[in-house]
């Protein structure tokens, strides 16, 4: 298995022991903010996407601004669009939690795009992400790779190849 930790920037604050049963599975908890449930998509191909759950216990709005990883050159925030019946990703300043709140990172939605990997992401695979709140700080989380085949997926629209596992056929459409 691969392992990406030996990667890991300076201000990684790396907890993620050795692999075995101790890891709890992606949950990451700081000033008021429970992520959970992170994984990313294994891929073959240079890109690929992160997703969770982030639930806000404070009492103002969280803002997810940023986010990075070592596993990638470089980490966007996305959301998913369709046009015309083609289902499109564009990047979003910030993905905002209310309080109270759990905002779902998920295939199909938001997520943590993942551009330029460094190398394939293998099911089994963790990544560490670093994912940067408004006001709020960063919080690192792991996030396990799991099969694209894995996923419940209902987005058969239309003649769009999803599926197979590469992660690479969305069209991707910058700025604007
Ligand atoms: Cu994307």
């Amino acid at each position: 298995m691969r392992n990406f930790r030996i990667l890991a920037p300076l201000f990684s604050l790396v907890l993620l022991a050795t692999s075995g049963p101790a890891w709890a599975g992606g949950h990451s908890r700081a000033e008021g903010i429970l992520v959970a449930d992170a994984w990313a998509r294994a891929s073959k191909v240079r890109n690929s996407a992160a997703y969770m759950t982030v639930t806000n216990e404070g009492r103002e709005t969280a803002r997810l601004v940023a986010a990075s990883s070592p596993a990638a050159a470089k980490v966007e925030i996305h959301t998913t669009v369709i046009e015309d019946g083609v289902m499109k990703m564009r990047p979003l300043e910030a993905i905002e939690i209310p309080p109270g709140e759990t905002v779902r990172l998920e295939p199909g939605g938001r997520h943590i795009m993942l551009l330029g990997l460094g190398q394939p992401l293998e099911p089994g695979d963790r990544i560490d992400l670093t994912l940067v709140f408004a006001d709020r700080g960063r919080i690192d989380v792991v996030a396990e790779v799991r099969s694209a085949s894995g996923m419940k997926m209902k987005m058969k629209m239309g003649d769009m190849p999803m599926g197979g596992g590469d992660g690479g056929k969305m069209e991707m459409k910058q700025g604007d």
